[in-house]
């Protein structure tokens, strides 16, 4: 899909594009515009009307098929967005529940998704059946409330109604866990943020045709593959960390690491290629987490084909002092992934 990111931010404040590109390059989107402005909200479109106006041709003469902003937009901008612009607007939030939703794996993690995602569009739903209405009906004041009632209720009672199934299948957790364990595979979750590089070492450690043998495995977690070296670990990918987590969505996000809650091992990617405040605030973010799970945590050190020497030396002594099993590797280049195999092997 060829999408249109745009970014309002006040002056001085920390932009969070970059973020936003690595988040639909996750889904595969194609990133063909992106717009900035410097100003605050507008009430009405989020952004100014010129900027709208811009926002509209470019959609138009690129011929992107949705936008997503980097902001939350309120239901009501949304809605008035994508009539000015003629394709569906979405923000920071919808992307990431999407992010979830394709990387949701087990019962849990759909329902808890769909939770969250129903959450969101409540309000999103109501906007938009209340323009609707008003819009056949003009001048009628309050024409299509009722109808809108219905609808609200309706969705209502799907919340209701996953919120129950939920509780029933928490139970069913521990008993995947043990299932697993009696068949005799190993289970090493790659976790870290969004573009730390996670896919690329899952790609670089198996080889496509290695698709697990296993029913099991393969509908759970769909990318779970067998390593080269031993068709007995399983290595996994999992949604990456993101900063800024609503309250509201943190469950949604739990739910699909539920890879990690079933890894015997879990290996923790970081981009070396950040500066090392950044580093350092993602690498104990991360540990935070993962500190909720009962898993060992070792640390693959990726990108060092973007770092000189010192630098590597420099990064390393920070992270030594956090944890006690670090290995650089490129997963790029394929740089001493057979280290960090070895290192898989006798932790697992
Ligand atoms: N230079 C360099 N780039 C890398 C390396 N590993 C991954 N990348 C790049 O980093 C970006 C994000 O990688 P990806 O595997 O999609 O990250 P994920 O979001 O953690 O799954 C991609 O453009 C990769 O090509 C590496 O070792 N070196
Ligand atoms: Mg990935």
């Amino acid at each position: 899909m060829r999408v249109v990111l745009v970014e309002r931010r006040l002056p001085g404040e920390q932009s969070r594009l970059e973020e936003l590109v690595a988040l639909s390059k996750t889904l595969n989107y194609e990133v063909i515009g992106v717009l900035r402005q410097v100003r605050k909200p507008d009430p009405a479109y989020h952004i100014g009307r010129g900027k709208v106006a811009e926002l509209a041709e470019l959609v138009k003469s690129s011929g992107a098929e949705r936008v997503i902003f980097s902001n939350q937009l309120t239901p009501s901008q949304a809605y008035k967005l994508s009539r000015t612009v003629g394709v569906e607007v979405i923000d920071r939030f919808q992307l990431i529940l999407e992010i979830f939703a394709m990387r949701a794996g087990s019962p849990e993690a759909k329902l808890q998704v769909e939770y969250a995602k129903l959450s969101y569009e409540l309000p999103r739903i109501r906007e938009q059946v209340r323009a609707a209405m008003s819009v056949e009906q003009p001048g009628l004041m309050g024409g299509g409330e009722y109808e809108v009632d219905v609808y609200y209720d309706m969705v209502k009672r799907k919340l209701a109604n996953l919120r129950r199934k939920l509780k029933s299948v928490a139970k069913s957790r521990e008993q995947r866990r043990k299932l697993r364990h009696r068949r005799g595979f190993k289970l090493v979750a790659l976790a870290g943020y969004t573009n730390s590089g996670k896919s690329t070492l899952l790609n670089a450690l198996t080889s496509a045709k290695a698709e697990v043998d296993d029913m099991y495995f393969t509908t759970l977690m769909p990318r779970t593959r067998a390593i080269r070296a031993s068709k007995k670990i399983l290595l996994t990918d999992t949604v990456g960390f993101i900063d800024g987590l609503p309250p509201w969505m943190v469950e949604a996000f739990k739910a699909t690491l539920e890879e990690i809650y079933l890894a015997d091992l879990v290996v923790l990617v970081v981009d070396a290629s950040d500066p090392i405040p950044e580093i350092l605030r993602k690498f104990r973010a991360s540990r935070e987490v993962l500190a909720e799970y009962p898993v060992r945590v070792i640390t693959a050190l990726n990108k060092i084909d973007l770092v000189a020497n010192k630098e590597l030396k420099r990064i390393l002594t920070v992270l030594n002092n956090l944890s006690p099993i670090i290995v650089p590797i490129s997963a790029l280049n394929g740089t001493n992934l057979k280290a960090l195999l070895n290192v898989i092997r006798t932790n697992v």
